[in-house]
């Protein structure tokens, strides 16, 4: 089995609390920081196994991860990670990534300034605070903040929802050995999320601390839902006057997260309650042809693109990710939601701070983004091109990387499968990033602080 207390508690499983901080700092002076990392931080660090039973779980989990240059400035810059666009950073592949450039981005993100990530997670911001200042009083002038980003759940009914409405964190993989799968759920190799790990392609090529590791993709994905809503309205008579359902058709689930392939003519809230069932479907249907029929979940729904489940045969077992994200930013005020613009306020800005792990970026979140997202081709043998990932997809690369780029979306008319609709309004918007690596216990304790 899996070394659990040795393992970075968010990896696998979520810190799972209502309030998560992202605290982007860079070392400024290494002896110190190691010494403190070592001695007061890494006691802070919770475990996987911590996480796993309610009486061991701190009032605030804390995990830490490093970008490359920050393994660099710890005297590491020799032993790479065998991880290229780790090693490279997020900010010179912001362009392959779909990003319309980089002058949108968070001006910390914008270059490889940032050396690491404290992820801080509780039931309420002041305990996120307290632990915060308790580990900046620890690390005092050894580090500097680059930059922090606030998340929390959304309020009230609106828990668990991220902010277009819809309920996330659903689906993910379950690991060979780790979790027991749910009807639907894919059981991966821990290999693919967990560096050295049976099932990395790349073990050859880590260097031994580097395993029960995971990279971790971060992105502030800012959302613009006053104009998806406008969107929906606007368009609602692509599927029959039902704006519900065209938001639906496009994420591949309800608001309340029934899939359209098993609810796809109206919302089924037993059925997204119903962990036994909210995830066991493939997209296909004993009375369908799949390279045509759109008529529960189009080709191009955000759950598909990203997860295409039954259009690989045999399984896709390559390509996936771990998410563990969650929103930012306030809700929609009534200026925004009349206006039907999203307000240019910096304070008011909202999205997903969004988290992926795996082993290896280049086959994980970059090739998600890039190979299936956005591609307008992919799933490759439909008759119509599925076309962009209506949510988060962008085709700025095919138009000199112009914000809004038009992109074309199939099967958004459940009645007429082979009708590409083109969007131009960009509903996602890119604020940058990094790439990290959130390293073992054991890492942090005998490489990372000596
Ligand atoms: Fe997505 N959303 O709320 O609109 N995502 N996502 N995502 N996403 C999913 O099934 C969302 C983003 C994946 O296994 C759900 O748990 C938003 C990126 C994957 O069936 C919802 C943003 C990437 C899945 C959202 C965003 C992915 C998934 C359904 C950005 C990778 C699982 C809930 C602001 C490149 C698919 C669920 C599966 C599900 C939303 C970004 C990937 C509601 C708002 C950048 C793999």
């Amino acid at each position: 089995g899996l070394n659990l207390t040795d393992i970075q508690g968010d990896i696998l499983i979520g810190m799972k609390k209502n309030k998560e901080m992202f605290f982007f700092f860079s070392i400024a002076d290494a002896t110190a920081f190691k010494s403190h990392l070592d001695s007061a931080i890494l006691p802070l660090i919770t475990s996987t196994q911590q996480l796993l039973t309610v009486a061991t779980q701190p009032t605030t989990a804390v995990n830490l991860a490093f970008s490359q240059t920050g393994l660099n400035a710890l005297g590491l810059a020799s032993q790479g990670l065998g991880d290229s666009l780790f090693a490279s950073g997020q900010f010179s592949g912001a362009e392959s990534l779909g990003d319309p450039g980089t002058s949108n981005w968070v001006q910390a993100f914008a270059g490889t300034g940032i050396h690491g990530v404290f992820l801080l997670a509780s039931d309420t911001i002041d305990n996120v605070n307290a632990e915060l200042s308790q580990i900046q009083s620890i690390l005092g002038t050894s580090i500097t903040e680059a930059y922090r980003l606030q998340g929390e759940a959304r309020p009230d009914d609106q828990q668990g929802h991220e902010h277009f409405g819809f309920m996330d964190g659903i689906s993910n993989p379950a690991i060979d050995g780790f979790s027991t799968a749910l009807p639907g759920q894919a059981v991966l190799s821990p290999g693919l999320f967990l560096l050295a790990e049976d099932g990395d392609g790349s073990s050859s090529s880590r260097p031994s601390w580097a395993k029960d590791g995971s990279l971790l993709a971060f992105r502030q994905l800012q959302q613009r839902v006053p104009e998806f809503n406008k969107f929906l309205a606007d368009n609602a008579a692509l599927t029959q006057g039902n704006a519900d359902l065209l938001g639906a058709r496009m994420m591949g689930r309800w608001k309340s997260g029934a899939p359209v392939d098993l609810a796809p003519t109206a919302d089924d809230v037993d059925l997204a309650n119903d962990p036994q069932r909210n995830n066991n479907f493939n997209f296909t249907h004993p009375d369908f042809t799949e390279t045509t029929d759109q008529t529960h979940c189009p080709f191009s729904a955000h759950i598909r693109k990203t997860n295409p489940r039954s259009d690989f045969n045999p399984l896709n077992t390559a390509n996936h990710i771990i998410r563990a994200g969650i929103p930012y930013g306030p809700e929609v005020t009534d200026a925004e939601a009349s206006s039907n613009t999203s307000s240019t306020d910096a304070s008011l800005e909202r999205g997903l701070a969004f988290v992926a792990y795996q082993s290896n970026i280049g086959n994980g979140f970059a090739f998600i983004q890039q190979n299936w997202v956005d591609n307008a081709n992919f799933f490759f043998g439909k008759t119509t091109p599925p076309g962009i990932d209506p949510i988060i997809g962008s085709n700025a690369a095919q138009n000199n990387f112009a914000p809004n780029s038009p992109r074309p979306v199939s099967g958004l008319d459940p009645t007429d499968s082979t009708t590409i609709v083109t969007l131009n309004t960009d509903f996602v918007v890119s604020r940058g990033g990094e790439y990290f690596f959130s390293p073992s216990l054991s890492a942090i304790q005998n490489t990372l602080s000596v």
